[in-house]
């Protein structure tokens, strides 16, 4: 609530969240901001045990590293229909839609077809609702790293995924924004895609060439993702990242060194940021320092003290804002990588 100080008689400045129509909080329960707020998506952290969660709540197989169970909603100011199709689950509101998809894991072998076939039911179900546009889609599925060379588990999934957007008709410069990370437990392939009425504006890393146009000796289909974007709904700017880590030009760099690889990383999301910003016209601007909600996700529970450490003395605080979860990178030699958004009015 925002009130008049006594004596002022100038109106209440509207305050930023209300004119904001999407909102997303982090907390260890499903809290609304407001009783006009409904529920888009909730990614649940943690162990997946609880029955009966509230429609468009997915858990993605991942744990926060302090254990416990943590909740990023996004929540729409207006309605939110939520419908089940088959394998997936679909929210819709006025300027957005979620759709999630989950089967069960494969082996390596058989990962590319079951990839394949997730991203067909995916991508046919996203063609039905109201919002044609791919903004990000995460992606989650267990022993990303198992398998050798081009039989890996996550080149075989970049295989599916590019074979399905071929189907499609979705072309290298029109990907959406994106996050591919292991799950450290036995869970489901959860595919999350969301998307919108209002175009994706995507951006580029200067300092990183296109995934999409990764060479050859990452996989026989390189991953098809941007690396950060913004939507324009409006009433509110959506800022996207894709997730972010120590790779400069194609290569890693500083393999398994966190400290430098923590470094790197983050000069990888301040160009990706200024990246951003340039595309989104100068109203708007992009930086992890304003309100972001970020998702670190660390290969070495060790490690969670020297990278609070880091972004904390980057942002001020990570209470609110930062999930911090035990995973696996998509290359074996990656320590970090995080991924983001953030809403501005
Ligand atoms: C990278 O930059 C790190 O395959 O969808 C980041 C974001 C990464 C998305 C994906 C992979 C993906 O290549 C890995």
């Amino acid at each position: 609530m925002t009130h008049n100080t006594a004596g002022n008689t100038s109106p209440v400045p509207t305050p930023r969240e209300s004119r904001c129509r999407l909102a997303i909080n982090v907390s260890q329960s499903i809290v609304p901001p407001s009783a006009e707020h409904n529920l888009l998506v909730g990614f649940h952290f943690g162990s997946d045990a609880s029955p009966g969660r509230p429609s468009g709540v997915v858990n993605i197989g991942l744990d926060p590293i302090d254990g416990g169970d943590l909740f990023e909603c996004w929540w729409f100011r207006g309605d939110v229909d939520h419908d089940v199709i088959g394998n997936a689950t679909v929210a819709q509101c006025e300027d957005y839609a979620v759709v999630v998809v989950q089967v069960p894991d494969a082996s390596p072998q058989d990962f590319r077809t079951r990839s394949h076939d997730a991203y067909q039911e995916l991508l046919d179900v996203a063609q039905q609702v109201g919002h044609s546009h791919l903004v990000k889609i995460w992606n989650y599925f267990p022993s990303i790293n198992m398998g050798d060379d081009d039989r890996e588990k996550y080149r075989q999934f970049s295989i599916g995924r590019a074979e399905a957007f071929e189907h499609f008709g979705i072309i290298d410069s029109t990907v959406p924004t994106g996050t591919a990370v292991g799950c450290t437990r036995d869970s489901d392939l959860t595919i999350v895609a969301l998307m919108s009425k209002h175009g994706l504006l995507s951006a580029e890393n200067p300092r990183q060439i296109s995934a999409f146009e990764y060479p050859r000796q990452y996989g026989p289909r390189s991953p098809k993702f941007s690396r950060g974007g913004c939507v324009r709904a409006g009433n509110h700017d959506l800022f996207v990242i894709s997730g972010t880590a120590a790779i400069v030009g194609h290569e890693s760099v500083h393999p398994n060194d966190i400290n430098l690889q923590t470094t790197e990383t983050l000069a990888n999301l301040h160009h990706l940021c200024d990246a951003v910003s340039k595309i989104c016209g100068e109203e708007a601007s992009l930086g992890l320092e304003g309100d972001s909600v970020l998702r670190v996700y660390l290969r070495n529970p060790d490690d969670l003290a020297y990278v609070t450490r880091e972004l904390t003395s980057l942002l001020g605080n990570v209470d609110t804002n930062v999930v911090f979860l035990h995973a696996h990178i998509c290359r074996r030699e990656l320590l970090i990588e995080i991924d983001g958004v953030q809403i501005a009015s």
